[in-house]
């Protein structure tokens, strides 16, 4: 006897779109078939409905200490809001203390995470420090399961130029996948401090302190120096059009330089920074112009960006007020936990891309590329991590229905054709119609394959 059985719905894998039944026993996937027999515990019909592996989204800041204060979700919180929009899988970035080993680091945020998570999680090393054994210490990150780093390029953890590169050589023996916060530290400092001294301290300017060329400089930079590494890079919330043709540049060229973008960039221009509330959209980096929307959405259609993430850093209002005089001050981040998924699909639905590419970029490519063996995918014995979704089910995006425990989104008001009606993780409601079902610790995190080590 199975423990699940979901029928009638339309399977959709980055392939193909399919009608087939799916049995789950013990967590797993055991069968996908035209027909299979109703001997289950539990049976639910998808009649006129799709059928979609949960999303992993790679790239999170929950509890994060950071702009004064700590991100509004909690690994309870962030991880419940994640499910009720879909995704079954959250990366979030656990940020190394100087001096500390980067497997303890990633011991001491699991020891939050653990007793929290509601879905199942993995964490990036975030690099603040190489001196003496450290750099050496990636490798039994690797080993515990860990297999991947990030380095800033941009704020007060950021690294050097220097270990940046130390990080990306270190990869390619240890078998990891660095990514990038890539921005132009000395040209923020730069063009912040003029426009405070011009007194131009709107959020506006956080936008034109981090303009397009900002970032684009940067990116090109790092894609240099993983080519001379012989390094894998993976580039992280990219969001403008430069970066994107250097990426592209790259890939042309045969080079393993992968792109992440957020559902922000896709949808928001730097317009928004002239809004009233345009604090509330400060994040970095910051929205860019149509030209770099439109050029990650080619990106998408062409391939050449791989994977999609949140980078869900929100803060509560009073904390983005603090800096209605003054963007210095406002914390940089946003929600977006619960809408990647929602909000993606909901353009398949609207022709703009197809319903397999969604799944490529939100599920298979990420298990891939993060050596989630057991994630981002239907196939049998894989987890059940599932989501039912209804292309018919109309949805607006308030702060009211969402899960978080941000008290605004940037995404209020955004109308969605389609939404996910049930997730189920290992097998296991926990998103029901609207209404989060799942327990607190039921999340388990995720030991993760290495990349294959380079020359
Ligand atoms: N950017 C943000 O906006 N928030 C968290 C960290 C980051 O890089
Ligand atoms: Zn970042
Ligand atoms: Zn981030």
């Amino acid at each position: 006897m199975y423990d699940l059985v979901i029928k009638n719905g339309t399977i959709i894998t980055p392939s193909s779109s399919f009608k087939a039944d799916i049995a789950v026993k013990n967590g797993k996937i055991c069968a996908v078939e035209e027909h299979i027999e109703d001997d289950a515990l539990e049976c639910v019909d998808a009649s006129k409905k799709m059928v979609l592996p949960g999303a992993i989204d790679p790239h999170t800041h929950l509890a994060m200490p950071f702009g004064g204060t700590v991100s509004a979700d909690d690994y309870y919180a962030g991880t419940r809001a994640a499910v009720c929009g879909g995704t079954t899988t959250v990366f979030d970035f656990a940020l190394q203390d100087f001096g500390e080993k980067m497997v303890d680091t990633v011991k001491r945020r699991d020891a939050l995470c653990a007793p929290d998570a509601v879905c199942d999680y993995a964490f990036h090393v975030g690099v603040k420090d190489v001196s003496g054994e450290l750099l050496d210490s990636m490798k039994e990150c690797v080993e515990y399961g860990v297999p991947s780093f990030k380095v800033f390029m941009v704020y007060d953890f950021g690294v050097t130029d220097g270990i940046f590169f130390k990080v990306l050589e270190k990869s390619k023996e240890i078998g990891a996948l660095i990514g990038v916060h890539a921005e132009n530290n000395e040209m923020v400092n730069m063009l912040t401090e003029k426009y405070i001294s011009e007194g131009k301290t709107s959020a506006y300017y956080h936008y034109l302190s981090r303009p397009e060329w900002v970032e684009g400089e940067a990116d090109e930079r790092a894609i240099d120096w993983a080519k001379a590494a012989g390094a894998e890079l993976y580039i992280v919330h990219l969001a403008n059009k430069q970066g994107m043709k250097a990426v592209e540049k790259a890939k042309a060229k045969g080079y393993p330089i992968y792109a992440e973008t957020c559902p922000q960039y896709l949808y928001f221009t730097s317009d928004v920074y002239k809004r009233e509330d345009g604090r509330n959209f400060v994040c970095s980096p910051p929205m860019k112009g149509q030209e770099s929307m439109d050029a990650l959405w080619a990106g998408i259609k062409k391939g050449s960006i791989d994977t999609i993430s949140t980078d869900h850093c929100p803060f509560l209002q009073a904390e983005k007020d603090w800096g209605i005089n003054d963007f210095r001050k406002i914390p940089n981040g946003c929600a977006g936990i619960e809408n990647m998924y929602p909000f993606m699909l909901a353009q398949a639905n609207a022709g703009r891309i197809t319903f397999n590419k969604v799944v490529e970029i939100c599920c298979s490519n990420t298990a891939k590329l993060f050596g989630c063996d057991t994630k981002g995918s239907l196939d049998i014995g894989k987890d059940a991590d599932i989501v039912i979704y209804d292309p018919e089910k109309d949805f607006t995006i308030h702060n009211s229905n969402m899960h978080s425990d941000t008290d605004h989104t940037i995404w209020e008001g955004v109308k969605l054709h389609g939404y996910p009606i049930k997730t189920f993780v290992r097998g296991t409601l926990v998103y029901d119609n609207g209404e989060f079902v799942g327990k607190r610790g039921f999340g388990k995190f995720l030991k993760r394959s290495p990349r294959p080590k380079r020359a």
